[in-house]
């Protein structure tokens, strides 16, 4: 009897364990499928592997590049696909004031999706070209002073979701002393939450400057490939793979993906393609890719060389970047470190390159929300480092960066001797050697000239001057009082096939004025006529096909130059330039 008892008990405990065992399971099994259609994962710790405290809560796993999952798309949202943004009436009440400060329209920018859908600008054939599976891996580093929350995220996030995962390391954000609350602990908090292990964030110990700070960042990187960029990028489709294949075959190039434009003003997202030149005055500009490099190219999606490169997105082999010199460690700020390693690396035996499959988009600012004086450099931190530039590697034709800056001859600018070593230890090809073979479009002010410098009319006292106006497109040459080689607007040259003119523009016959002509500088183009000219062995300069003469009658200090008839007895034609080569 009691046997019996015990065994009906004991068949009890077992039904109920079984139904216990049984609820457990179907819960268990709820809560993992309801974990796999959540957009945000949560995962729980692995228990064997914790030697925390216990806690009854489930844990979350850290984000690791195995685990990590991009968020879902938001859907109708403003800005998706690299749209702009329209902003109510309201809000733009003060925009005028955020403008001021950002130079970029953050209230558009917080409107804006983290993570939003783009255009892919990517020319039709990059989207079939297949890597190999085995490419280096990337550290991308991100530096940042003074940026805001939308922006820098909405740039991890690019770069996250757009790199395949094995093939992105870690994402490393250097904070340059930032004076933003919410890019402190808000920032670290928000990052370990939702991408754990992928983002590293290094604060700065001091201000560094943009230059020192990718310095710091790449140092501690650990990717075989480290990339710059920066904090107001937004990464497109495919964007990675095409850098790290072009590193894999070439450890000595320094890459640059295609900046497309993001409006400041809405956001919008825009295709662009050019290559880097720069103004003597050590400043960067874009060029349109040479015909010479076109033809060069086996297809048009391979990368191509470019002269220069804008700064902000470059990729490099890390041990590579380090060997040639990182950027230079005494450059203040801003400005500058550009051309430097655009300089040195094609001149110490690698090759810039620019990369068509790969799209970073860049919001371009019209101003910095940050401060620009720096120590050294005493507010003029891009002249102090464009001298340190032109010093260690533009041998004597530094002259023409003097020209422009006549008053910086004779200051400081710091110790070059360890930029010096490296020129030696690399064994680097001189700037001449640069100008011959990598830039051979570049004008070089002196050579190949009859005449050059200061164009003077001894009569009225007056040279020709651009007074200072923006030479990008067309303006009015004038004269002015001479500057006895002080100003770089009086320097003019004139060539041996003809041409008055500066860096980039050519003197061109103008419109009427009067009885008399105008002159224009205009973009230089051999094929017209209108932009020859002679120095008459009588001292007039003579257009051509017009046969007119420059003249200074009745002319005064800022007033428009004039093309009168020729009469080479009237002082006010005569002209003298500073130096005759002939
Ligand atoms: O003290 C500073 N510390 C910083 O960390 C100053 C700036 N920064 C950060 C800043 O927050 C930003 O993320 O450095 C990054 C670049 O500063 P920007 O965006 O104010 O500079 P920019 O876009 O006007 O400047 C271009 O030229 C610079 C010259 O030193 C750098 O090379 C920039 O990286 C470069 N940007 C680009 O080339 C993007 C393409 C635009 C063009 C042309
Ligand atoms: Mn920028």
């Amino acid at each position: 009897h009691s046997y019996w008892l015990i065994y009906r008990r004991r068949n009890k405990v077992i039904v109920l364990l079984t139904v216990v065992f049984c609820i457990g399971l179907l819960i268990f099994h709820n809560k993992n499928n309801k974990r796999e259609h959540s957009p945000i994962r949560i995962i729980e710790e692995n228990e064997s592997s914790t030697s925390q405290v216990s806690n009854d809560k489930p844990k979350k796993q850290r984000i690791t590049a195995e685990n990590y999952q991009p968020p879902p798309p938001c859907d109708g949202c403003p800005g998706e696909m690299g749209r702009g943004v329209r902003m109510t009436p309201e809000e733009s009440n003060d925009l005028e004031v955020v403008m001021k400060q950002e130079f970029f329209n953050l209230k558009a920018s917080d409107k804006v999706s983290l993570w939003r859908t783009l255009p892919d600008t990517r020319d039709g054939q990059c989207k079939s070209i297949s890597y190999t599976s085995d490419l280096p891996t990337a550290s991308v580093i991100i530096v940042f002073k003074n940026e805001r929350w939308s922006p820098v995220l909405r740039t991890v996030y690019s770069v996250i979701n757009r790199s395949p995962r094995h093939l992105l390391k870690e994402v490393i954000l250097v904070d340059d002393q930032s004076d933003i609350e919410e890019m402190g602990k808000r920032l670290d908090d928000y990052c370990e939450e939702n991408f754990g292990d992928l983002v590293k964030i290094l604060r700065a110990p001091t201000r560094l400057g943009l230059i020192k700070a990718k310095n710091f960042g790449g140092r501690t990187a650990i990717g075989d490939v480290i990339v710059f960029l920066d904090a107001h990028c937004e990464a497109n489709q495919g964007w990675l793979e095409p850098i790290l294949d072009r590193i894999k075959t070439k450890r000595t190039a320094l890459l640059c993906p295609l900046i497309d434009m993001i409006s400041n003003y809405d956001l919008a997202y825009m295709g662009d393609a050019n290559v880097g030149g720069f103004w003597w005055s050590l400043h960067f500009n874009w060029i349109s890719i040479p015909k010479r490099t076109r033809d060069a190219q086996k297809s048009r999606v391979d990368p191509y060389p470019s002269p220069t490169m804008a700064g902000g997105l470059l990729a490099a082999d890390r041990k590579y970047f380090f060997e040639i010199g990182g950027y230079d460690d005494d450059m203040e700020v801003w400005g500058g470190e550009n051309l430097e390693i655009s300089f040195r690396v094609w001149m110490c035996g690698g090759s810039l390159e620019f990369v068509p499959c790969s799209r970073v988009g860049h919001i371009f600012r019209p101003g910095h929300p940050y401060n620009m004086t720096g120590v050294k450099g005493k507010g003029d931190v891009h002249g102090r480092n464009s001298m340190r530039l032109a010093e260690v590697w533009m041998d004597d034709y530094k002259r023409f960066y003097y020209m422009h800056r006549h008053d910086l001859i004779g200051k400081d600018f710091g110790d070059i001797s360890d930029r010096l070593a490296i020129r030696k230890r690399l064994n680097c090809h001189n700037f001449k050697w640069y100008l011959d073979n990598v830039y051979p479009e570049k004008f070089i002010l002196d050579e190949n000239v009859l005449g050059f410098g200061e164009v003077h009319n001894p009569a009225r006292s007056l040279c020709l001057d651009t007074l200072g106006k923006d030479e990008k497109g067309s303006l009015t040459l004038s004269v002015f009082s001479c500057q006895n080689g002080v100003s770089a607007n009086q320097y003019f040259s004139l060539t041996k096939n003809a041409q008055l003119r500066r860096e980039d523009t050519c003197a061109v016959i103008g419109g009427r004025s009067g009885d008399a002509r105008s002159v224009q500088l205009v973009h230089c183009e051999y094929s017209d006529k209108g932009q020859t000219w002679t120095h008459e062995k009588n001292g007039t300069i003579v257009n051509h096909p017009s046969g007119l003469c420059l003249d200074v009658e009745n002319l005064a200090n800022s007033q428009p130059i004039l093309l009168k008839t020729c009469n080479s007895s009237k002082a006010t034609q005569q002209w003298i330039f500073g130096t005759y080569s002939f």
